[in-house]
């Protein structure tokens, strides 16, 4: 299948590129709000404080304290823990910690991360996903937030950019994101490298993301829908730390990683065929909604 679309480069910041698919069809978080067109808008300054972060948390009890206090460090506020039917005492750590903790008794990845969107607070137009197992690259914050002030909607961790992160990756995840990714650009001509968690969404973008996933496919649907949509993004070299408490569900575990493997290529099949329906129906005029 042919990319009908390729990305290019938006601007440059002191990081890394921002970039959007040429199709375009999703307009910039100001540009929806304000309704006024073209690029090159007045982005309000984010800082720390006005992220909403969103962690799915199953038996993290070791791992959660200590990663809302690394968010907090970073001058994160508001964060929700999902609680995703822990048989541990996650709940009461998050709590401890002074976050919000919802419960989500239905088991996912998806599941939980989606739970975590529910009833924004009005003031939250920024939300970040990361992990509750402490492995995320948390103090790599501040170049998400430079990335989302020079016009990224969506900013994405890299960990196959950095030494410190392949060297925790295992094998399956390195060449599981390396094809997915690679699959995605060969569809979709959008540049991405990993399909990792943590990772910093506009409320608008999400809101046109309309998320369908529960599972393992989250991360993945995520990445396709901003590459379908044109949004703007931008990718952020990172570590990635290895797992200190606690036990791995999906990487570490041979049926977790058959599992997300499979899921992750059958959500790549489904857009795939739904984007080549929606352009044979355009062809031959039919109903494209
Ligand atoms: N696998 C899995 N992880 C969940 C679920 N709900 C929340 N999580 C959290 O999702 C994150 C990723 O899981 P993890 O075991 O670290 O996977 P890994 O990074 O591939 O080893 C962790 O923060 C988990 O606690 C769930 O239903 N399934
Ligand atoms: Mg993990």
């Amino acid at each position: 299948m042919q990319p009908n679309s390729t990305a290019f480069r938006l601007s440059d910041f002191a990081g890394a590129p921002i970039v959007r698919a040429e199709t375009a069809e999703y307009a910039s978080a100001e540009r929806q709000q304000s309704s006024s067109a073209g690029r090159g808008l007045m982005r309000p300054t984010m800082t720390a404080a006005q992220i909403l972060v969103v962690i799915p948390t199953l038996n993290e009890a070791k791992s959660i304290g200590p990663t809302i206090e690394r968010l907090r460090r970073q001058g994160c506020v508001d964060v929700r823990v999902i609680d995703n039917g822990s048989s541990d005492s996650s709940a009461d750590a998050a709590s401890a910690a002074d976050a919000e903790v919802i419960a989500e008794p239905v088991k996912g990845y998806g599941m939980a991360c989606w739970r975590g969107l529910q009833d924004l607070p009005h003031h939250s137009q920024w939300i970040l996903f990361c992990d509750a197992d402490g492995c995320d690259d948390i103090e790599a914050l501040p170049r998400f937030i430079e990335a989302a002030n020079s016009g990224a909607d969506f900013v994405l961790a890299n960990r196959l950019a950095t030494k410190a992160g392949r060297k925790n990756l295992t094998l399956p995840q390195r060449f599981g994101n390396q094809l997915a990714t690679k699959l995605i650009r060969l569809i979709w001509a959008a540049r991405f490298h990993d399909l990792g968690p943590m990772r910093l969404v506009h409320r608008a973008l999400l809101d046109e993301i309309a998320m369908q996933d529960r599972g393992f496919g989250w991360t993945v649907e995520m990445q396709i829908r901003v590459a379908q949509l044109g949004a703007p993004y931008a990718e952020i070299p990172v570590a990635y730390h290895a797992r200190q408490h606690g036990k791995s569900k999906i990487s570490g575990t041979i049926r977790g990683v058959a599992m997300a493997g499979s899921v992750i290529l059958s959500t790549i099949a489904y857009h795939a065929v739904s984007r080549h329906q929606r352009t044979n129906s355009q062809k031959s005029g039919g109903d494209t909604r």
